[in-house]
């Protein structure tokens, strides 16, 4: 009988982050949720996208000033510090998402797992970039993770920690398979990842109930197609007047939804037990990678970028 592997496995929901709201009011509302993961038997707890700040892709400006209001220049830094020290003096780990300005000049939206002593244990830099890159005056709003942020350097890695192993990922690399499959062939159990997604995509209509339904068709599916857990933590609520899809969850390895957020306005944290043994059974039998998947047809997947001409 292995030893029982399992995590109390926390997710923060956040309430909107106005671009009007103070960056130590956010702070105290990260900390308050950190405190209630804890009061909740939480070991980790899982932050949004960009959790400091508001969803400032939303908007155009320079560079320069992207930086100036909305990257962190190192982590911690004392604007932080405050969520390193509590997580310490609390004994619980985190994983948090950031705007992530380097020493040498690059730019990446980034996201962190820091254990219960406040060390980072790892770092993801965000592979899938929605959106477009230039100004778009005519949209509601814009989309400019392509314009403020390099492409993730550091792929898909996973860590062995808390008795498991663990990967990371942001917000739309949610809606990409090949995330979850390059971070299952290396046995990862539980991904992580925090989201921004507003309730209305900025260029084309689909129905007002689609935006929530792939948000849980996507990581569901990333689950149940590699076995693991998922921990997916969004911001919530109308920030600067866009609305934002919640819906953070947890979901297990057979794909079900064990915890999710009900909130549409407030900071919520959701809570599970989370016993790896359920991964056991699945990569034993349906998704036993090793003996079902045949790599050689699947060669199309790392050769070919774009989809090829449709016929019509
Ligand atoms: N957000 C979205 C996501 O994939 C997006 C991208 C933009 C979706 C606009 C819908 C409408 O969930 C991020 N931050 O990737």
């Amino acid at each position: 009988m292995t030893s029982a592997r399992k995590m109390g496995l926390a997710v923060a929901q956040m309430g909107p982050v106005n671009s009007t709201d103070s960056r130590a009011g956010t702070l105290k509302r990260l900390l308050d949720m950190l405190r209630e993961a804890k009061g909740r038997g939480a070991e980790l707890a899982v932050f949004p996208e960009l959790a400091f700040t508001t969803f400032f892709p939303r908007y155009w400006m320079d560079q320069s000033e992207a930086v100036a209001r909305y990257f962190e220049a190192a982590m911690p830094n004392p604007d932080v510090q405050p969520l390193f020290d509590e997580a310490r003096k609390l004994g619980i780990g985190f994983h948090i998402g950031y705007a992530e300005a380097t020493p040498d000049g690059h730019f990446f939206n980034t996201a962190i797992l820091v254990d219960k002593h406040a060390h980072i244990v790892g770092k993801y830099r965000k592979v899938h970039l929605p959106g477009h890159a230039d100004h778009r005056p005519s949209y509601p709003f814009q989309h400019l993770e392509k314009k403020y942020f390099e492409v993730g350097d550091l792929g898909f890695k996973t860590w062995d920690f808390l008795n498991t192993r663990v990967g990371m990922c942001i917000c739309n690399d949610r809606r990409w398979p090949e995330t979850y499959r390059v971070m299952g062939l290396q046995g990862a159990e539980l991904v992580m990842l925090g989201y921004n997604t507003p309730s209305r995509n900025n260029s084309y209509h689909e129905a007002p109930h689609l935006p929530d339904f792939h948000h849980l068709l996507s990581i569901q599916a990333g689950a149940y197609q590699n076995a693991m857990w998922v921990a997916a933590a969004g911001k919530v609520g109308y920030e600067d007047g866009i609305h934002m899809i919640g819906g953070s969850a947890i979901v297990a390895p057979d794909g079900e939804i064990v915890a999710k957020a009900a909130g549409d306005t407030d900071d919520e944290v959701i809570f599970f037990n989370v016993d790896f043994a359920r991964c056991d059974g699945p990569r034993e039998y349906m998704f036993n990678f090793a003996k079902h998947r045949r790599t050689e047809h699947y060669g199309l997947i790392v050769e070919q970028t774009g989809m090829a001409e449709r016929i019509a």
